[in-house]
């Protein structure tokens, strides 16, 4: 979806960090209104909101719902705040976009889902890659059967930003960030986008994780992990393997997911998002985004003309304006909301799961 979504509609941002940064950008593209952004200290919040465009800081989430102007609300911070603070958002009756993990454990994402439903409030979370038009597309194409039974999925997603002792973080710390770190940050994403665009599930999994780097610059004795393999099987009988690090040199935002079906394989690569891999015996070929050659469901997320690049802004802006569009009513396709995120919550629960227990785990 493109279009002013947003006019109208007064946002708040909890966090000053790079999501943050992310979510003002697509809500100001969106059309609506940079009210007020709060983080830890007023001070903090002050320069935020300076920074982004906010029209106020506050010191506190509970002064910024104090903000009747504010209609939905960005949850932007560490982790372990996610459950707490989307709650009190849901309470005050307000929309609220969640960062993902949209809750460090399953019984606080459970209980979120929950809390949205009754309340009547429209929950996402971003599992942003989910917009990208030559996703749609493989969606699409898979949907329409021309990949045929689906047989088997490799996909993996791979960063190196945290592969040295001292590269640090929040989210190294399990306190902040969550007992699982690198399959909670980025393997969520992952099996988002494999159940989304496969349209199948993972019922068992079996996995390996690793902490490599357990001493950091300011982290000692680092539990959560740096990267994690998996091996699935899918409700219609496919299998897979799954791999995840935060310590793979060279690697930025890899995420490569490849399925093989009977008749056809599909590749998308998160960082050449134009071209989607059709993989056929005879015929491969490399489909360009191009609204001539793409389906419907692709061409509502293409935002500039074939051959000018898009990319992670533009998907990031479209799911924004998707959320506000459902949360004034529009029943929008693929819309990845707190169910979604209560699924990353249940799978990274059970890759922690299988690999203590050394065995297979049933979703
Ligand atoms: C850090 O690993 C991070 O910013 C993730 O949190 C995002 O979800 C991903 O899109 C890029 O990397």
């Amino acid at each position: 979806m493109t279009g002013l979504t947003g006019a109208g509609l007064g946002v708040g941002v909890v966090g000053g960090g790079f999501m943050a940064q992310m979510h003002s950008r697509s809500a100001r593209l969106a059309g609506a209104r940079l009210v007020g952004l709060s983080s830890s200290t007023p001070e903090r919040a002050a320069e935020a909101a300076q920074r982004l465009g906010f029209e106020r800081g506050y010191g506190s989430l509970e002064e910024l719902l104090a903000d009747e102007s504010i209609d939905v609300v960005h949850v932007c911070t560490p982790n372990a705040l996610h459950a707490e603070q989307a709650a009190a958002v849901i309470a005050s009756g307000r929309d609220v976009v969640c960062e993902k993990p949209l809750a460090t454990t399953v019984a606080d994402a459970t209980a979120l889902t929950e809390q949205a439903a009754t309340a009547s409030v429209t929950g996402t979370v971003p599992f942003v890659y989910r917009f990208h038009p030559l996703v749609r597309e493989a969606r699409e194409r898979v949907a329409r059967g021309e990949t045929g039974r689906l047989l088997t999925v490799t996909a993996s997603y791979l960063q190196d930003w945290l592969l040295t002792s001292e590269d640090d973080n929040w989210r190294v710390d399990a306190d902040l960030g969550g007992a699982s770190r690198a399959f909670a940050d980025i393997g969520s994403h992952l099996v988002d986008l494999v159940e989304f665009v496969t349209g199948d599930r993972i019922s068992r999994i079996a996995t390996r994780t690793r902490t490599f780097v357990t001493d950091r610059a300011e982290h000692a004795r680092v539990t959560n992990e740096d990267a994690a393999a998996a091996v699935v099987e899918t409700a219609s009988g496919a299998v897979g393997t799954l791999l995840v690090s935060q310590v793979a040199p060279g690697r930025k935002n890899r995420l490569h997911l490849e399925i093989a079906g009977s008749t056809e394989s599909l590749a998308f690569d998160q960082e050449h998002p134009e071209t989607l891999w059709l993989g056929r015996r005879e015929g491969s070929v490399l489909l360009p985004r191009d609204e001539g050659q793409n389906s419907e469901a692709a061409n509502r997320y293409s935002v500039a003309p074939s051959g000018h690049p898009q990319g992670y802004p533009e998907a990031f802006a479209s799911f924004v304006a998707d959320s506000y569009a459902a949360g004034r009513g529009a029943s929008i396709d693929g819309l990845p909301t707190f169910e979604d995120g209560l699924r990353a919550a249940v799978v990274t629960d059970a890759v922690l799961r299988a690999a203590a227990s050394d065995g297979w785990v049933d979703l």
